[in-house]
């Protein structure tokens, strides 16, 4: 566990990259479908009851929501995707503002991909696993909700999906969670000091 983010705190919610706290540091983004437990899994980490606002209605924000871990150190909460009862104007922006947030944010670590623990890899997770592959991006899943199936069936969709992956060459991580009952909060913080440690490592000695 890391207590260093509990100090987690809300900094602006930006509704395009004109408004993006500045591009430097380090940034690790929170994506997943809409509904899937994103902004409660962040809040779950931090220890903060309200720090991400959780929807009753999917697909409400819009809104890329920044949070300072510390200085130059950031989490985003991004606008939750494949909501079917959103407006297709809405839809468009949603993807014009995604694709220049990850074609143009130079601090931009790494992935957090949040997986409704019943309905993993979804089409969109596919885009989003395999834009990370393309780009070398460091990807971390969370099977989230974990409550919501015994243990041994989400150990099972764990070993599926872990094998889906390998079987497409995909070279990333995964782990059970609870925002609920609170499970895989080590986890998480660990890949969550690895690569933070990590971009500092690379910032000290530019190749
Ligand atoms: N049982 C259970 N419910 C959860 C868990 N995480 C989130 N939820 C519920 O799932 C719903 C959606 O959670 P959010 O965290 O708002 O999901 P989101 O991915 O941020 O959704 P958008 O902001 O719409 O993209 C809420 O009703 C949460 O209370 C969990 O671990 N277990
Ligand atoms: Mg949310």
């Amino acid at each position: 566990m890391n207590s260093l983010y509990y100090q987690a705190k809300f900094t602006i919610s930006a509704p395009n990259l004109k408004n993006t706290p500045p591009d430097i540091g380090c940034e690790i983004a929170f994506a997943g479908r809409s509904n899937a437990g994103k902004s409660s899994a962040l809040n779950t980490l931090t220890n903060q009851k309200s720090l991400a606002r959780i929807s009753k209605t999917p697909g409400r924000t819009q809104l890329l929501n920044f949070f300072d871990v510390k200085i130059n150190q950031r989490f985003v909460d991004l606008p939750g995707y494949g909501y079917a009862k959103v407006p297709p104007r809405i839809k468009r922006e949603w993807h014009e503002l995604m694709e220049s947030y990850f074609k143009e944010r130079q601090s931009l670590y790494g992935i957090i991909l949040v997986m409704d623990i019943r309905h993993p890899l979804t089409e969109f997770d596919w885009q989003m696993l395999e834009w990370c592959h393309f780009t070398k991006k460091p990807l971390h899943i969370l099977l989230t909700k974990a409550d919501k199936l015994n243990n041994g069936a989400a150990k099972n969709t764990l070993f599926k999906v872990q094998k889906e992956l390998a079987n497409r060459d995909m070279d990333v991580s995964l782990q059970l969670f609870s925002s609920l009952k609170k499970i895989g909060i080590n986890d998480i913080h660990h890949v969550l000091d690895e690569w933070f440690a990590d971009k500092q490592t690379q910032a000290a000695n530019p190749t």
